[in-house]
């Protein structure tokens, strides 16, 4: 297993005697698990420890010891010796929590996006690990604390996360030797793997058919676009948070190498993009001012939903032909 690279950033957890963990706005497995994780360790170490995320932990989410445990930042308050920010690239990606960085005396961050600013005193960035998950697994083996079945289960559903599974590209020798750490501390693989990857809600399998009856394929097949209207959600009771996931339904589809999902919501459609490589998606969100990974990217495009369609269909047309 590789080793923390900022020994800085060790020496500052390990003077810390209390801490706040922080993490992104819209939370997924990697944000939650890592921040979780990270509780456990600290409070393993005897540390006064808080969590807070300004948006809640998905429902998929709630099955990792300590979910209850992450706050929305109104509810932070006081000091702490150190705020510990994970799987954020910039300060605007923690939203709310961005303003609690200043209730630390000091700050520190703990990410694998290429896009990282570096915002803290003390910065783990290491853009060639799958998830931050696997940067915690590494400060956790570097202190010397024996894993948890509590943080084995964090981990497993942060790294498990941002990979596809263990399919995506971004998967390495480390991810699996971390996973065979993970497994000996007692990870109930079928039992998570079946809550984090399999089970869905009611609203969110009748709005992955919604999504799939409004499916267009354009570029002879190789691209796929899904629209969801607000009355979408109305009509089938179901919530923004349960369209999570149903753009990848686009790439499995034989022939396609690029998908967009389309979400019609009051601050302007929102759109969820996809691409095998060589394609890069990473490229059309920056085009409308969003980002995020070269081969899941997101952005907002304030425009009527069709004109938001067209333009991005086009952008991603460009893409798939550059
Ligand atoms: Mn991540």
């Amino acid at each position: 297993m590789k080793k923390i690279s900022n020994v800085s950033l060790i020496e500052a957890v390990k003077q810390a005697q209390s801490v706040l963990v922080c993490t992104h706005i819209q939370p997924d497995g990697d944000a939650i698990g890592s921040a979780l994780a990270v509780m456990h360790l600290l409070e393993t170490l005897g540390k006064r420890v808080q969590v807070s995320c300004q948006d809640p932990v998905p429902g998929y989410l709630r099955y990792l010891s300590g979910w209850e445990r992450v706050l929305p930042p109104s509810q932070i308050s006081g000091t702490f010796d150190l705020v510990l920010s994970v799987d954020a690239s910039d300060q605007e990606r923690l939203g709310l929590c961005a303003e609690l960085l200043k209730l630390g005396k000091t700050t520190a961050q703990i990410d694998h996006h290429a896009t990282n600013t570096q915002f803290a005193q003390h910065n783990e960035v290491d853009s060639a690990a799958a998830a931050t998950g696997m940067l915690i697994m590494r400060l956790i083996n570097d202190m010397g604390v024996a894993l948890s079945r509590d943080m084995a289960s964090c981990l497993y559903a942060a790294i498990s996360s941002d990979t596809g599974n263990f399919s995506f590209s971004s998967v390495s020798a480390e991810t699996f030797e971390q996973m065979r750490v993970i497994m000996d501390a007692g990870l109930p693989l079928a039992q998570d793997a079946r809550r984090l990857h399999l089970v869905e809600t009611l609203g969110h399998m009748r709005l992955f058919g919604a999504a799939l009856t409004s499916l267009q394929l354009s570029e002879d097949g190789r691209l796929a676009q899904m629209a969801l209207k607000q009355q979408d959600f109305s009509d089938l009771d179901a919530t923004r948070e349960e369209s999570d996931g149903i753009v990848n339904h686009g790439l499995y589809i034989l022939g396609v190498e690029m998908a967009f999902l389309a979400t019609e919501t009051p601050e302007g459609i929102k759109f969820s993009l996809r691409s095998v490589e060589p394609h890069k998606v990473s490229r059309v969100a920056v085009k409308f001012g969003g980002g995020g990974h070269d081969q899941a990217a997101g952005c907002t495009v304030h425009a009527p939903l069709d004109e938001a369609l067209r333009q991005v269909s086009q952008a991603m047309a460009e893409e798939l032909h550059r």
